[in-house]
């Protein structure tokens, strides 16, 4: 047990006491901290990396930008920060979004609160003393009431499960771990595997500077033009003019960017009139262009194949030859259901003499290598491979630390057939252990910006509910749990998105339970459920 006054935990020497530890220091770690701060609370950041900016500390692959637009992806909290920063493009590259982050540590002093280079290996939940004790890489054994967990919902790499992997004596990068002074393709054989958002992004750079660039493609994407662009100062001047009802639209929307109007469905209109509004969202260069444009896209396949057709179109007007056009246009699942991608001069990419795409549908990798790769046709020699396979998304980089609740029973056995969470905020077991943009909660469905504001503020105050009425834990019910979990999965199951094996619904990693993990209830009435909840003295929890 845990005796706080005499500094001990067992017959292990607690090296400090805070009253709450955090993990990551991205946005929402960097946040949360500020939070804790206000109320006057003591608080310990760790992040495995060297620097703030999580996911834009990692990711720094050629073209690696967000594809939420940049005055829309940032805080909202502080109108002074929102007004000074001055973005410059419509969406923003990973240095400058890296920069913001930088920017933000400074200005409110994070940084002496913060531990680098340090990762938690193992929490456990001390009953008698009602609080966590956690332990770090480093050799820190903390005692906290609280742990938030701002781990970031895509932070945990996955590498492709083929044969001799390892045996590859070229160069081998990953996207989500790419070099941090850069990395110089000019004149080499290179390899991409994966066509996601990240490999998207990065294929046109690689190709512009690579000698040959060979994609090894498994399932196409509906990827549409970013429209990217420097910001006009005017634009600007009218959105920050306008910030406080913009931010709070945003707030109430559906995925966390404001939308006009209400939308029509698409099988109530004429096929013009459908075109026409597709036609729309390609050009707006935005990710909820299309699947925004109607009502039923995400919730009728009759709906959602008109969407599709009509980037399929898109695709073969684009792509010179007819085969790799085809090669290219998704056709086994629904526009929207894999996360949908924002991209420049991707598609015309392949029009280039030295790219070449292999459909390894047709003909799959067999194994990597010593020199490069084999499918079932021919054998490949590459200088470099780059690796574009995404990440163990939502539940990877939670599961991963060794969590010990009530009874020492762990989050992983917990989650065994799936996560199971009240709201994505907290876990049946696990007292004051509270989830930033956990599973079941808006999260990658949304700008992330918003949510994590939302849930960072909504922990905040639960902190301090407990604090100023004398409680000393909340942990979520099971029945509040299983009423969570079995809207949320009655939700998904109204949809679409099922119909994909996309990493929403886990299918990307072999032996990870199929079930859909991020909420689709739509931001704005999201956060109403979890005000009510808070109103009503957080019903659904256990305060102690
Ligand atoms: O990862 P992914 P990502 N052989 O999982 C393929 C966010 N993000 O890093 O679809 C061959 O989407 C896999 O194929 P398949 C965004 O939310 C945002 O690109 O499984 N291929 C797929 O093509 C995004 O959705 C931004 O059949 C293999 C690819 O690897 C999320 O991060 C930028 C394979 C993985 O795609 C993840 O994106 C970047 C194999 N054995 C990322 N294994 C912006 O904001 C896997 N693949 C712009």
């Amino acid at each position: 047990m845990t005796d706080v006054r005499s500094s001990r935990v067992g017959s292990e020497e607690l090296t400090a006491t805070y009253d709450v530890v955090i993990v990551g220091a991205g946005f929402a770690g960097m946040y949360m901290l500020h939070k804790v701060r206000q109320l006057g609370l003591s608080a310990r950041v760790y992040d495995a990396a060297k620097g703030v900016g999580g996911t834009w500390y990692w990711n720094r692959y050629p073209g690696a930008r967000c594809d939420v637009m940049s005055l829309d992806y940032s805080y909202s909290f502080d109108p002074e920060l929102e007004q000074e920063w001055e973005w410059t493009e419509k969406y923003a590259t990973q240095p400058e979004i890296l920069s913001y982050a930088n920017h933000v540590a400074d200005r409110y002093d994070l940084r002496p609160d913060i531990q680098f280079d340090t990762r938690i290996e193992r929490s456990s939940f001390d009953e008698e003393a009602g609080r966590w004790t956690v332990r770090t890489s480093a050799g820190d054994v903390v005692s906290a009431q609280h742990i938030v967990m701002a781990v970031g919902t895509l932070s945990t790499p996955k590498l492709p499960e083929i044969d001799g992997i390892d045996s590859y004596e070229g160069e081998t990068y990953q996207t989500q771990r790419w070099p941090h002074d850069g990395v110089d393709l000019s004149g080499k054989r290179v390899a991409v595997i994966g066509t996601g958002s990240s490999g998207i992004q990065a294929i046109p750079n690689i190709a512009a500077q690579a000698a040959t660039t060979t994609v090894f493609q498994r399932t196409p994407n509906y990827s549409m033009p970013a429209g990217n662009r420097p910001l006009d100062a005017e634009e600007v001047a009218e959105r920050k003019a306008g910030y406080p009802a913009y931010r709070q639209a945003a707030r109430e929307s559906f995925f966390g960017v404001p939308i006009a109007g209400e939308p029509k469905m698409a099988l109530d209109v004429t096929e013009e009139e459908r075109n026409a509004a597709y036609q729309a969202g390609w050009d707006a260069g935005s990710l909820v262009g299309l699947v925004g444009a109607f009502g039923d896209i995400l919730f009728s396949k009759e709906a959602n194949d008109t969407a599709a057709e009509f980037v399929r179109t898109k695709i073969r007007s684009i792509v010179d030859d007819p085969q790799v056009a085809e090669d290219l246009c998704p056709d086994d699942y629904p526009v929207g259901t894999k996360r949908p991608c924002l991209d420049t001069d991707y598609f015309a990419t392949f029009n280039k003499d030295n790219v070449r795409l292999v459909n390894v549908r047709r003909t799959p990798i067999v194994c990597i290598t010593p020199t490069g790769l084999d499918t079932t046709e021919e054998r490949f020699e590459f200088d470099a491979i780059v690796y574009a396979t995404g990440f163990d998304a939502l539940t990877g980089s939670l599961v991963s630390v060794d969590v010990e609740g009530r009874g020492g029973a762990t989050l992983k056995e917990a989650w065994a057939d799936g996560p199971t969470t009240y709201l994505g905020l907290a876990a049946a077991g696990f007292p004051n252990f509270h989830l930033v943009t956990g599973p079941q909660s808006p999260s990658v469905l949304s700008n992330m910006m918003v949510s994590i504001e939302q849930h960072v503020e909504w922990i905040a105050d639960a902190i301090e509910y407990l604090r100023d009425n004398g409680y000393e834990t909340m942990e979520a019910t099971p029945e509040a749990v299983n009423a969570w979990v079995e809207h949320s999965t009655e939700l998904g199951n109204q949809t679409l998105y099922p119909l994909a094996d996309s990493w929403y619904m886990g299918a990307n990693v072999p032996g990870k339970p199929r079930v859909f993990l991020p909420y689709i209830g739509g931001v704005g009435p999201y956060r109403e459920k979890c005000d009510e909840v808070a109103a009503a003295g957080y019903e659904g929890f256990k305060l102690v």
